[in-house]
């Protein structure tokens, strides 16, 4: 991802369909934080993650849960994002549980996609609520710049997947009604993903891939099936019997030890990495804090805490500094 030219991260300034040359280059020198969506791009973020999710190729999503993260992510060469309930919601300081309200999310994603200029999967959970809100909260995550939403078939309010043993499954007809009322809403603008429950739910794979057939018919873009288990068997056994009828997206978080060739053998189109900025920023910072209080000092931590000039960098500072010098009256 990063630009060879001048080793930095290609901005958001990069896509702008009508900037001339020079406004162009000056704008790829970092990212470029702050530059509204309604400039447009020249390389569609759906499109984008059209594109990941439909190659041959296994592709990856980051997991990043605000502009900081996402930024990070792209930083470290991630072709999208994952824009994560659980973290967001974590970032927050809210359970996973629909605590965070739609606007939030949104919130939250244009400041991300804004930050990163990636195409991000959204977690939009159930839909917050019916086929209704599930549409309104679509046609806002495409205003602020997303490039997909992933839908789950549960109620609202949602549980994460992974806390406790209720987890109802949404009646196949009604969720199906969500989908296409997304689809009628955001059409090709926006990838729909139809997120299957039934294994976390105990359900077995039979009701899984009767679950799957009925969401591609509502119009779904890729199925993601979801487990809980700490090996991969399920999945896999899924992905077999679904050939693919519409790509397969995963979240390995409880199999995490499954080497991804399985992964590439089984023809799974995209792996999400779903929560581990998020954690990595827990573990980080509970050890700062601790480290801190502990010995009454910063003097020992310098050296295992960003610079502020990797900061400085990250945020494409140096691209204000000659907006300044360009835009800012000389005297005085
Ligand atoms: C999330 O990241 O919020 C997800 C994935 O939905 S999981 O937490 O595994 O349910
Ligand atoms: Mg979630």
């Amino acid at each position: 991802m990063l630009n060879s030219s001048t080793g930095e991260i290609p901005s958001q300034g990069t896509k702008l369909a009508h900037a001339d040359e020079e406004r162009h280059a000056r704008a790829a020198s970092g990212i470029a934080a702050f530059i509204p969506k309604s400039i447009g791009r020249v390389d569609d973020p759906t499109d984008a993650l059209r594109r990941l999710i439909t190659s041959p190729d296994l592709s990856f999503l980051m997991e990043a849960h605000d502009g900081l993260s996402a930024a990070i992510a792209r930083q470290a060469g991630f072709a999208g994002l994952w824009a994560s309930g659980l973290s967001i919601s974590a970032s927050l300081g809210y359970r996973d549980a629909n605590e965070a309200s739609w606007t939030d999310v949104v919130e939250v994603v244009g400041r991300m996609a804004d930050a990163s200029g990636l195409p991000i999967l959204v977690d939009g959970d159930s839909g917050f609520g019916n086929f209704n809100n599930a549409r309104l909260l679509a046609a806002k995550l495409l205003q602020r710049g997303a490039a997909g939403v992933c839908l789950e078939d549960k109620g609202f309010p949602k549980m994460n997947s992974f806390v406790g043993d209720r987890h109802p499954l949404a009646d196949i007809d009604e969720f199906s009604g969500r989908l296409k009322a997304v689809k009628d809403t955001t059409g090709d603008d926006l990838i729909l993903v139809a997120r299957i429950e039934a294994l976390i739910a105990g359900y077995g794979l039979e009701e899984a891939l009767m679950r799957a057939e009925a969401y591609a018919a509502a119009g779904a873009d890729a199925i993601l099936i979801h487990s809980r288990k700490s090996v991969p068997d399920e999945i896999l056994a899924f992905a077999d019997q679904w050939q693919n009828k519409l790509p397969v997206v995963i979240v390995p978080t409880k199999y995490y030890k499954t080497p991804v060739a399985a992964y590439r053998d089984a023809g799974i189109s995209t792996v999400i990495w779903a929560n581990h900025a998020m954690r990595a920023a827990v573990a980080g910072m509970r050890q700062i804090c601790g480290r801190i209080i502990a010995e009454e000092s910063i003097a020992g931590i310098e050296p295992d805490v960003a610079t502020l000039d990797e900061v400085f960098r990250l945020l494409g500072y140096d691209e204000l500094a000659a907006a300044e010098e360009r835009y800012l009256p000389k005297h005085g």
